[in-house]
């Protein structure tokens, strides 16, 4: 696209890149306060157990256990991939009445080897795997049955899952449905949401300029060499940019501060190689797949939560999921895309108290 062209130009060492601070494009977009209400979500509260599971080639995964013990089964699906780590996932459901599984996806969060580092091989980590290791972790934990939950990259993976073992799952809360066909990367990464949020479209395709990319196609492949390249600064900028289109772009209202929190260098490498290994690999589905396949879902209650104005998964995903799966209550939100918005936080918390039994 057009934005792709402008304001570059100068080729100069990929190490003297400067990406503008999180806060330094607000002036350009649409601002506001953006705020979780105090009463959406549950208090935060500290896990009763955790631990690293080994899933074998080499991984540990984190996992962790928060609420009641003897409570309901619940299994919180993190997005990305590669979005993993934090504490407000915990809270997404009633402490005194569920048994709050979270866990972090291979090569992410507290999971080692982390993604960042030169010890991690990507190649032992794919959509089937963590289908697994998710097999895995409710044996592990002497878990029968339980609540799915996930948004975005967690929706894919959530439907990866129950597709596979649906006689495993009770019910399934998912929010901003994304299933990695051609059209939903490239209305994210070639040509689409970028006439939305031009200003960080510009940021996202500045080390692609730097390296002499051809915006004609695939800047999801372009963007796979840079963060891969042999000069960690290279690669660094890149992890940046990338993660950084993605963080501004989440919100309905710019939010600098989810900009800053997913600013982190090492997170920030690690969440970018991860999603742009999936997403070049189309998540090792075939085009269609997890759509087509949802008809295996419609025996398990489920509530989709969707933002209207969701940029990066945007609405036409969970609508066709839906025509095939139309017992699922469809939930269509005035928010972005984003757990935390507040319309959706809302919804997710209603969902999973409904469903508490
Ligand atoms: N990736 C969408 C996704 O799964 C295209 C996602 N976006 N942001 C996140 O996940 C985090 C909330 C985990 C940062």
């Amino acid at each position: 696209m057009t934005t792709a062209d402008a304001g570059g130009g100068v080729a100069g060492a990929a190490s003297d890149l400067r990406l503008p601070a999180p806060g330094d494009l607000s002036s350009m977009v649409v601002t506001g306060a953006q705020f979780v209400p105090p009463d959406a979500l549950y208090p935060p509260i500290e896990p009763y157990d955790s631990g690293m599971l080994d899933v074998g080639d080499g991984q540990l995964v984190y996992y962790e256990q928060s609420g009641r013990p003897d409570g309901k089964p619940s299994v919180f699906v993190h997005g990305g991939p590669g979005g993993g780590g934090g504490t407000d996932r915990r809270r997404f459901f009633d402490p005194q009445r569920y048994r709050i599984i979270c866990f972090d996806q291979r090569q992410c969060g507290a999971s080692t080897p982390h993604a960042s580092t030169a010890a991690s091989d990507p190649t032992v980590n794919t959509t089937w795997h963590l289908v697994a290791d998710l097999e895995r972790l409710r044996t592990h934990l002497g878990v029968d049955r339980w609540l799915v939950f996930g948004g975005s990259w967690g929706s894919s993976l959530a439907l990866a899952y129950a597709e596979t073992h649906p006689d495993r799952v009770t019910e399934m809360v998912l929010r901003g449905i994304f299933t990695l066909r051609r059209s939903e990367l490239d209305w994210y990464y070639n040509d689409g949401a970028g006439h939305i949020a031009p200003e960080w479209w510009d940021v996202f395709c500045e080390p692609l300029r730097r390296a002499g990319h051809d915006f004609a196609h695939d800047n999801i492949g372009g963007y796979h060499r840079l963060l891969w390249d042999d000069d960690p600064a290279i690669a660094r900028a890149a992890g940046l940019a990338w993660t950084r289109w993605e963080a501004a772009t989440s919100t309905l209202l710019f939010s600098p501060a989810h900009v800053e929190s997913m600013s982190d260098p090492d997170y920030a490498l690690a969440f970018a190689r991860i999603e742009n290994r999936f997403f070049v690999h189309g998540g090792w589905f075939t085009e269609g797949q997890l759509i087509a396949d949802a008809r295996r879902l419609r025996d398990i209650p489920a509530v989709i939560v969707q933002g209207r104005y969701d940029l990066p998964c945007p609405a036409t995903t969970a609508i066709d999921l839906h025509r095939v799966w139309p017992e699922a209550d469809l939930r269509m939100v005035l928010a972005g895309h984003s757990a935390m918005e507040p319309n959706i936080c809302r919804e997710l918390v209603a969902a999973t108290d409904r469903f508490a039994g």
